[in-house]
């Protein structure tokens, strides 16, 4: 930390203990999900099975969850789907030019290696009752190695959600649950917290919540001037107090920031060999004498190369991305396939010449497709702390290297400007950002379909 001249101490009061807080507000009904007959899946080893899934699981000091070797049972075959996903950086540049401020740019993943990833979760509240934890092994400062308990949570989800229905004259409703593995981060000020949820309809989806405590600020005066709507009031350097923020309380400004997670998915759809295709959505006019005078069609893309793949979700250009399997079509002649489909999402804003942006090349494209190599694991390098710019995806795929017909690799980033709210302090609510992988075309039919009545 760095004075940059004097500030009043902020006196307002942040904590968030149940003393703190006061009273607590009423809750007058308890709830509670019972599995009386135990979990619905079965752990043995870190092999999961439940319903149709089948997978690896184990804690990574540096990712935290991978899940590896995932397969869906279809008619007495087990399917591949996923070999290997896991996140692979974490980057959260600030956006103050102050000289305390400007190099808060953190790769978090490859900076905080030695177990930020491996957090414990609390027993009974990070995870419901009924899930079964799994420890991890780091090691620690000095390479020793230790046993960190609770990093992994495994549950079954039951939230009232429907699998699927139709109300006719004989309706049918089918009730959905999903498995749930769960860990948490802390990192510095922040947590988070990763979710990958298996499906019945062999969906995966992957979550992450941000929660903990956004970095803040002292700040000579004490709260925005409402008269100028949000640019607050002016400080000595004539510069708004919160051109950089938000004020969250007197004389305490959030400063403006973005976090990025990039995952690392290495699918193996019906196999190791794959393609990737673009699906792109365009318009398509039609001829005068059709009443329409246009729709949509899909025009696809194979990619045969690196930067053929690299790609940003961009609203007015929409596009499905798929893995398709070259061994296996379905029941109607297509080839086997699994969705990469994004959920909310940001680009960057820096510019391509911003320092920590070149560090953190990653976030140039929400999308790579990589051929597989081993030694290619995390988007950033492997040694992001101080790094020269340009290390992981962008060098990596310099050569634009071939990636038809091969065992791909999908790097997807979700980005987030974090723009801190009131109702953010004192400690933020979770906010959640997915993605799925959705299987399309690999089955012949909704794979649902066999979910019990009740
Ligand atoms: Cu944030």
């Amino acid at each position: 930390m760095v004075d940059e001249g004097v500030v009043p101490v902020a006196k307002a009061v942040a904590d968030y203990d149940p003393a703190s807080i006061g009273k607590a507000r009423d809750v007058p009904s308890p709830m509670r999900v019972d599995q009386p007959l135990g979990p619905g899946f079965t752990v043995d080893g870190h092999v999961v099975a439940w319903q149709k899934w089948r997978f690896h699981v184990r804690s990574d000091q540096r990712v935290g969850a991978i899940v590896s070797t995932v397969t869906y049972g279809d008619a007495g075959r087990e399917r591949p789907v996923l070999y290997e996903g896991h996140l692979s950086e974490i980057f959260v540049p600030y956006m103050d030019p102050a000289f305390d401020w400007y190099r808060r740019n953190f790769l978090d993943v490859g900076e905080f290696n030695a177990g930020g990833l491996s957090k414990p979760l609390l027993r009974g509240l990070d995870c419901p009752e009924g899930a079964v934890y799994v420890d991890g092994l780091i090691s620690d400062d000095e390479g020793r190695p230790r046993t960190v308990s609770n990093v992994l949570c495994l549950f079954e989800r039951e939230a009232g959600d429907v699998a699927w229905r139709h109300f006719s004259e004989e309706p049918e409703v089918r009730r959905k649950r999903d498995l749930v593995v769960r860990s948490a981060a802390v990192l510095g000020n922040y947590d988070y917290i990763f979710d990958w949820s298996f499906q019945q309809d062999g969906s995966i989806r992957v979550a992450v919540g941000a929660t903990g405590i956004a970095e803040v600020k002292s700040t000579v005066v004490a709260k925005a001037d409402s008269q100028r709507g949000s640019n607050g009031s002016r400080g000595a350097a004539g510069e708004a107090a919160d051109a950089f923020g938000r004020f969250v309380d007197q004389h305490l400004v959030a400063v403006n920031h973005d976090h990025y997670f990039n995952f690392r998915l290495d699918l193996d759809v019906d196999g190791p060999v794959n393609n990737f295709v673009s699906d792109r959505l365009v318009t398509k006019t039609l001829p005068p004498e059709n009443p329409r005078r246009s729709l949509w069609v899909r025009e696809p893309m194979m990619a045969r190369t690196e930067s053929e793949a690299m790609a940003h979700m961009d609203m007015g250009k929409p596009a499905l991305w798929r893995v398709l399997s070259t061994t296996r079509d379905n029941h109607v002649g297509y080839p086997t396939s699994y969705q990469l489909a994004p959920g909310m999402t940001s680009g960057t804003l820096l510019t391509a010449d911003d320092y920590p942006r070149r560090r953190a090349g990653f976030i140039d494209h929400q999308l790579w497709v990589t051929p597989y190599r081993y030694e290619e694991r995390f988007a950033a390098g492997d040694y992001p702390t101080l790094s020269t710019p340009g290390q992981g995806l962008p060098a990596w795929t310099k050569p634009n290297r071939r990636i038809e017909q091969t065992d791909v690799v999908l790097w997807y980033t979700i980005g987030m400007h974090h723009m801190v709210r009131a109702e953010d302090w004192p400690v933020m609510p979770v906010l959640w950002h997915s993605f799925e992988l959705r299987p399309f075309d690999f089955f012949d039919r909704n794979p649902a379909l066999d979910l019990p009545r009740r």
